[in-house]
């Protein structure tokens, strides 16, 4: 048994972070156990932290599972697949890693954008395939610069999306519970609202119950007709189902998903779409912004074994 504290990680991460956290801690792999009610049992009389990400989370169940924990660390800045109340009802701490993915997320959101837009999927089957010696010049596409963006959720990576987008003329609309002062966008108060006056649709609101279904079917039935539909938040924000049905109607002209319900089993219709650009949930995923986030996470984590306050606490 080693004399070092546990931490049981709940989702892989990079071999750096792993060493790092190796110098202080035993860890517990819990996401390659095959038996991981054993590794529970294992863990739970020296766990003192759990390491989680943002697509994977924490429940009540596995905090109960290991009464010692000091810390829920979560490597990603949406904590809504964590149970953020049993983790205040039983007094742990939770940190994220905002800011340090802000952009990296928001340049993913553009590209996206200019992806789906532009067909670069098809463009590069082209080549490939020998299409282009064969055929001659792929088909035409769509313009993004200059058309109308709409963006739910006018949060960090919202207003990040927006800065960039600026810079490519977009006349810029945000939908948001309320609007934000000092913002000079157009303001809608739903997704419904916005979608008949955007070209563009690009979903950066944060996860979890308050945003459960936000982009509905009344909003995906008022986009409009050839919009290019992005998603970079949570496949939870989305009525995946309406989605789905307007890709099938041809409504969508492209669209760049990055989240999806069900990952990383998702909807196998998906696949079927040869408009839609399909990334899996890699928007944060540079070295440099890994780099980032473990190290702010585990600036956490050592904050929480020191006593000393947390950098990045959210609950
Ligand atoms: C993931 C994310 O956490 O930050 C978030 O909320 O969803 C992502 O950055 C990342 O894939 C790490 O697992």
């Amino acid at each position: 048994m080693s004399d070092k504290p546990g931490l049981l990680l709940v989702g892989e991460l990079p071999e750096w972070d792993v060493a790092a956290l190796e110098q202080d801690f035993h860890l517990f792999h819990y996401w390659r156990a095959a038996d991981k009610a054993a590794m529970l049992a294992d863990a739970r009389d020296s766990t003192v932290a759990i390491v989680t990400k943002g697509e994977i989370g924490a429940d009540a169940a596995l905090m109960d599972a290991l009464p010692l924990t000091k810390i829920i660390a979560c490597y990603g800045v949406g904590v809504d697949a964590i149970d953020l109340d049993a983790a205040r009802a039983r007094g742990i701490p939770v940190t994220n890693t905002p800011d340090v993915l802000t952009e990296e997320v928001a340049d993913f959101a553009i590209l996206l954008m200019l992806g789906a837009a532009r067909r670069v999927r098809h463009g590069d089957a082209w080549v490939r395939s020998g299409d282009w010696a064969r055929l001659g010049p792929m088909p035409l596409n769509t313009r993004v610069s200059g058309k109308r963006l709409g963006i739910v959720g006018l949060g960090r990576i919202g207003s990040a999306i927006a800065r960039r987008a600026e810079g490519f003329g977009m006349p810029i609309s945000y939908s948001a519970r309320a609007r934000k002062e000092g913002v000079a966008h157009d303001w809608y108060p739903t997704p419904a609202a916005m979608a008949p006056h955007v070209d563009v649709f690009c979903i950066a609101a944060a996860g979890g119950a308050g945003t459960r279904g936000l982009v509905d079917r009344a909003a995906i039935e008022a986009l409009n007709p050839g919009v290019i539909f992005v998603n970079v938040s949570r496949g939870t924000v989305v009525d995946e189902a309406a989605l789905l049905d307007a890709l099938r109607g041809g409504r969508i002209g492209a669209a760049g998903l990055d989240v999806f319900l069900n990952e990383p089993n998702i909807d196998p219709e998906f696949l079927t779409f040869p408009n839609v650009l399909l990334q899996p949930h890699a928007a944060s995923g540079s070295f440099e912004t890994r780099k980032d986030m473990g190290r702010l996470m585990r600036d956490n984590v050592g904050a929480a074994m020191a006593g000393r306050p947390l950098p990045t606490r959210i609950a």
